[in-house]
């Protein structure tokens, strides 16, 4: 047996959500990966989140590339659609997918690694084009997989398990996603699922390319004294801009909240963001000003999370290429074979 698989059998009375669906039903079989490694929390919290919005396990199509990051689809969602492609590819078998088929619902899961080094490009490419999906990047600033090398999002002097400094320059993937258009961009901490799960909720509801970087310590090779990516590091210099509660159009209000204290930013699809501010002079709406709030949070030697960009009326890569609503594998062959008159039209066109 290469995985395994955890008991089906619960309490009567435990927790269900609108699908009747227990949070088991969310889960994967056990993990592998090693015990107190941030990935495992962010895996807790996508279960969360997706019980929590009661979706419906067959409408999601979980993808990812190489890493212990990447290996993490197998243990959430395992009634769920998966595909782990190879290292740093995962961006552009998500874009593909999504084309064909946009009724699902998409998350790309991946690793420092995976997406800021071998998989830049795609990275950048499945970003700029606004394909409607959630990806998240588990961010160690490691390889974990390969043993701890320092990867393209360790800090500048940050220092490895045998003490050798990291001499270039990191690169800032919330930065990145900010330049590349995402329409939702956010930084949170596998240790705080208070904030993470209502990202994550508010993510999945955003129609368009949503971006969390989620530093996610690796307690093997990036847990010690030195190191920008530990446990007590993140939580020491962790600069939350603003906390959240996510509200689906359906589920009453039941948190008070003192006047002035919040504000409702509201989602296209009836869903609303309930934002307290933290850094009060922090604008989700304002691309320029969340640009400088990370330079200025990083300055000062902390880390910036929360929500950083919203755009809350996002377009998406299918609005953009007009493509057919329905899915591919749903066309006759009438869809497909438009006939003679529609091809000498089409070469009419291009003489
Ligand atoms: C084409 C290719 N090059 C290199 C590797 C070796 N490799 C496997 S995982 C990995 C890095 C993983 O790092 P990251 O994405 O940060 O994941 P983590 O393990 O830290 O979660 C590398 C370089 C590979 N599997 N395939
Ligand atoms: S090596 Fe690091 S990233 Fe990989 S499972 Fe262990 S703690 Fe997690
Ligand atoms: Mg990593």
């Amino acid at each position: 047996m290469t995985y395994l698989p955890k008991p089906k059998f619960h309490h009567p009375d435990i927790e269900t959500n609108e699908l009747g669906f227990t949070h088991r039903d969310y889960e994967g079989p056990i993990s592998t990966l090693c015990a107190g490694c941030g990935h495992d929390s962010i895996s807790g919290a996508i279960i969360r989140a997706c019980f929590e919005l009661s979706i419906e396990p067959h409408r999601v199509a979980k993808l990812s590339g190489i890493g212990c990051s990447s290996k993490t689809p197998t243990y959430f969602l395992g009634q769920s659609h998966g595909f782990n492609t190879v290292h740093g590819r995962m961006p552009s078998v998500l874009t593909g997918a999504n084309m064909a088929n946009r009724d699902l619902l998409y998350l790309g899961v991946s690793g420092d690694g995976d997406s800021a080094s071998i998989g830049f490009g795609q990275f950048a490419h499945a970003i700029r084009r606004g394909v409607n999906m959630v990806y998240i990047v588990e961010n160690n600033g490691v390889y974990g997989l390969t043993k701890g090398q320092f990867s393209a999002t360790s800090d500048k002097g940050s220092k490895s398990k045998k003490g050798v400094a990291n001499r270039d320059t990191p690169i800032d993937l919330v930065a990145m996603a900010l330049q590349l258009g995402a329409t939702f961009v956010a930084r949170s901490f596998s240790g705080d699922k208070g904030q993470l799960v209502p990202l994550i909720k508010a993510a999945i509801e955003h129609k368009g390319a949503a971006f969390i970087d989620c530093i996610s310590p690796c307690v093997a090779f990036n847990n010690h004294e030195g190191s920008t990516k530990s446990f007590d590091y993140v939580r020491a210099h962790n600069a939350a801009l603003n906390s959240l509660d996510f509200i689906t159009g359906r589920a009453p209000i039941t948190a008070d909240y003192a006047p002035g204290s919040v504000e409702d930013v509201k989602l296209h699809d009836g869903t609303t963001i309930k934002l307290h501010k933290l850094a009060e002079d922090h604008d989700v709406r304002d691309k320029g000003a969340a640009i400088s709030a990370l330079h200025r949070i990083q300055a000062r030697g902390e880390i910036a999370t929360g929500l950083v960009y919203l755009d809350s009326d996002p377009d998406d890569l299918h609005a953009n290429l007009n493509t057919i609503a329905r899915p591919l594998n749903t066309l006759n062959d009438a869809d497909i074979v438009p006939g003679v008159a529609a091809l000498a039209k089409i070469n009419a066109a291009l003489r």
